[in-house]
């Protein structure tokens, strides 16, 4: 009989993105140093995993392996954080280096299933490229977790799993991304059509996109899902009201966390509820 998972919710941040610079907000971690403070401040604020994008010195997306291995070590030293890398980077960067993202060895990494427009431009991701990271990850016993930013998605998923089975800890973990230009809106109504359709022993967390993230993580939290947060989704606590840092993203989601009965789980708990073993 599989174990029970641990009950609690989950909290993801995401702290930086791949799009935005310290124009968009002062406060956008952007250099290692500032990414482990902000770990660190996450950690506190009861964040159980960090989604990490690097920048390289003139705020470009960086999949350089050397220095995601330098990250994940140096956010491990600091906090209890699960460590997912961005295998999606920016809109530029190549399915070679979004691949050897796992060489740095994460906990987690994010695995887009499908193709969708992103503002202006296309974030591309194709059957092929994403069979071959699934495979890796599989290989590489790295929880992959699948990003959904349109309904269409869902049904990519299931090709997956039905063509390669299961990850490699078992566990199968989606993340609602809502509300991007271009994907799916972040309503009430889309949170339970994606929810619905994803597979029976499959849990999810959601975050909505600027003006999509209270209503998204309501849903999401009263359909008994997981919340991801943070700076790479949205720049403002409230309409024309910067957030303050990641962490007063966290603080919130906490709050709604412990409103909704299933306050954060954090370090061993969150291992176990993706399948990982102790770290
Ligand atoms: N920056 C977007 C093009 C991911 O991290 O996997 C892709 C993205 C998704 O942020
Ligand atoms: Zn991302």
């Amino acid at each position: 009989m599989a174990a029970e998972l641990p009950q609690g919710t989950l909290i993801t941040v995401a702290p930086t993105g791949a799009e935005l610079a310290k124009t968009d907000h002062p406060n956008l971690p952007t250099t290692l140093t500032e990414l482990v403070a902000t770990a660190k401040a996450c950690a506190a604020a009861r964040a159980g995993m960090i989604h990490v994008h690097l920048r390289d010195g003139q705020d470009r997306s960086c999949l350089d392996v050397g220095r995601l291995k330098e990250a994940v070590a140096a956010i491990r030293a600091e906090t209890d954080l699960l460590v997912q890398l961005s295998t999606g980077g920016g809109v530029t960067d190549s399915f070679e280096k979004r691949m050897a993202v796992l060489d740095a060895e994460p906990d987690s990494c994010s695995l887009t299933c499908g193709t969708v427009n992103f503002g202006d431009d296309v974030f591309t991701n194709p059957w092929p490229f994403i069979a071959e990271l699934y495979q890796r990850t599989q290989a590489r016993g790295v929880v992959p977790e699948f990003e959904l930013f349109d309904l269409g998605h869902v049904s990519t998923l299931h090709r997956l799993l039905d063509a390669y089975g299961p990850p490699a800890t078992g566990r199968i973990h989606a993340d609602l991304v809502m509300g991007v230009p271009g994907g799916m809106p972040g309503t009430v109504e889309t949170v339970v059509a994606v929810v619905t359709a994803l597979p029976a022993d499959a849990t999810f967390s959601a975050t909505g996109i600027g003006r999509a993230a209270l209503p998204v993580a309501f849903a999401a939290l009263a359909a008994g899902g997981h919340l991801r947060v943070g700076l790479e989704d949205t720049v403002t606590f409230a309409r024309g009201r910067p957030a303050r840092d990641n962490a007063e993203l966290v603080e919130r989601a906490a709050a709604l966390a412990d409103l909704a009965g299933r306050p954060p789980i954090q370090g061993a708990d969150a291992r176990r509820f993706l399948g990982l073993r102790a770290g």
